[in-house]
Order: C-alpha cells, then structure tokens, then sequence
C-alpha cells in the first residue's frame, strides 16, 4: 500500500513519522517557540535530521479554545517555511483550514493538505483534488473554540467511522483517489478521555474506510489527564501512545517528538520484521 503524497510515492509498509512544526504564539504543546520563520525553519530542519518522513506546518492553533487567524496572518506564518523545507527531501504538509492557504500551498509545492475540518470548507475539495496532493481528513466534533465543552456519543467509534466514511465518498467524487486519502479520527477534538481511550482501542476499524490512517495523540491533553504532566513533560506518555497506535493499525504518527518516536518504532519494526 502507498500513499500519493505530491511527488513523493510513501510505502506503508512501515510506520510514518509525521513532526508537526507549528508557527503559533499559542498552540497548545509548543506555542511561541517556533513563532518566527527562521526559527521554524531550523525547527523543521532538526525534525528531518531526527528522522521525520513527513513534516506538518501549521499557523493556526486548533486547540480547545482556541481564537481563528486571519488568512494574511496564517499565510505569513506558513509559507516561508514550507518554501524553506520543499526540498528538504520530505513531502511538506500544510495544516489548515483555508482554501485558499491550500491552493496558495500547493502552488508553492506543498505535497499535503491537513484539513481539521476533513476538507468541509467552501470549495476545499475543489482546491485540493485537481493536484496530486495527499488529503488528510480529520473528525472533529464541534468546532475549536467550544469543542471540550461537553463533547457527546452514542458510540463514538461507529459515529466517527460513519463521518469519515462519507468525507471519503466526497472526496472520491471529487476526483481525488484513494491512494491520496489519509483519515484521522481527531483525538482531543470534541472528545472525552474516555472517547480518546475507545477511538485507540478500536483503531484499526478506521483501516477499512480505505485511506492511510493517522493518529495524532503527541502531547493531547488526554496524555495530561492520566500522567498528571504538562505539555513539554509528556513525551514518554507520547510515545507510549504513538507506539499504541501504531500496534493497533495507524501508518502515520503525527508527533512532536520525532527522535524519540524512532526509537521507538526501531523496535517496534524489529520485533514486527521476527513475525
Ligand atoms: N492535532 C492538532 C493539530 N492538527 N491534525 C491532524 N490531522 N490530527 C491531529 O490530531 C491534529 C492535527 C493539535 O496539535 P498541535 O498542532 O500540536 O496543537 P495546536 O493545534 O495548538 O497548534
């Protein structure tokens, strides 16, 4: 199985690193650190020497609570930095939820789009399919600012699958193929601990829908709830999760903490290569 992501053909055959690189003041793992371009840039670099098969640049924080940002403003923080890294070797993921940032990045050689909101903007699956770039759509209930305020299912797992079962279906009409599709059930995004703990547990059923499977847990605030640590201090909880995820059927981790998520997944590759 393959993942169509711009030019770049990724096997997954074997579990994919995704850094996330976030040019914000406030996302919620590391807000301010790599809020200017030079600094994001060596950021992004040191995540390609630690081993990252794909980055993801993000200029809007979608954390619980979180206020939007202006196009002009995201775009400023965005694109230089995926200018800086087009050829840095890795297929360059941009996160957001704007057209017209996607169109904007896919011109300036973006081989991803992230969409939180699963491509559910105006025209977004018009901006997206007409290049060969990767799509990752994501579940999320509700919308950013108020998501965690009391997030709710009958059976969380089922009512995410039905979701991004027909984001997929769109997204196919689209003229966007399969190979291109990745889903993501969104932990954190309008859910519980305990919707969290279900979605991971249950994992490999989202394998069905087709696509490439991703998970992001890196640093979640669920990670905060059952360590009791802040942010910075969650990455062996982190890891914990990504290796978790990977066991139970995601081809892509995004995650703040590349080195240490190779590592990991060295062993997990070595013990899987025995069977
Ligand atoms: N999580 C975050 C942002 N984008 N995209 C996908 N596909 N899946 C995720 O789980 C996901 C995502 C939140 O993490 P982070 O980027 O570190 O924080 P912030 O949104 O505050 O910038």
């Amino acid at each position: 199985m393959f993942l169509q992501c711009g030019r770049f053909r990724l096997s997954l055959e074997r579990p994919l690193v995704m850094g996330v690189v976030n040019v914000t003041p406030d996302s919620f793992s590391d807000g301010g650190l790599y809020a200017d371009t030079l600094r994001a840039v060596a950021h992004a670099r040191r995540l390609v020497e630690e081993g990252a098969d794909i980055l993801d640049i993000g200029g809007e924080s979608t954390r619980p609570g979180a206020a939007p940002v202006a196009l002009e403003e995201e775009r400023r923080r965005v694109l230089p930095v995926l200018e800086a890294m087009v050829s840095s070797g890795v297929p360059v993921s941009v996160d957001t939820r704007k057209p017209q940032l996607m169109r904007e990045a896919i011109g300036a050689g973006a081989a991803m789009i992230n969409d939180v909101t699963a491509l559910s903007g105006p025209a977004a699956l018009d901006a997206v399919a007409p290049a060969p770039v990767a799509v990752c759509l994501m579940h999320m209930q509700g919308d950013p600012g108020t998501m965690q305020l009391n997030p709710s299912y009958q059976d969380v797992v089922a009512e995410v699958s039905e979701f991004l079962s027909g984001r997929v279906a769109l997204a196919e009409r689209a003229g966007i193929a399969r190979d291109r599709i990745v889903v993501d059930p969104g932990f954190g995004f309008g859910k519980t601990v305990e919707h969290n703990l279900e979605l991971l547990r249950s994992l490999g059923e989202f394998r069905s829908l087709g696509g490439a499977l991703l998970a992001g847990l890196s640093r979640k605030a669920m990670l905060g709830k059952l360590t009791g640590r802040e942010p910075p201090e969650r990455v062996h909880a982190s890891v914990a999760a990504a290796l978790l995820a990977v066991q139970n059927g995601a081809h892509i981790v995004r995650v703040h903490d590349v080195a240490a998520t190779r590592d990991a997944l060295a062993v997990w590759n070595a013990v899987k290569r025995q069977n």
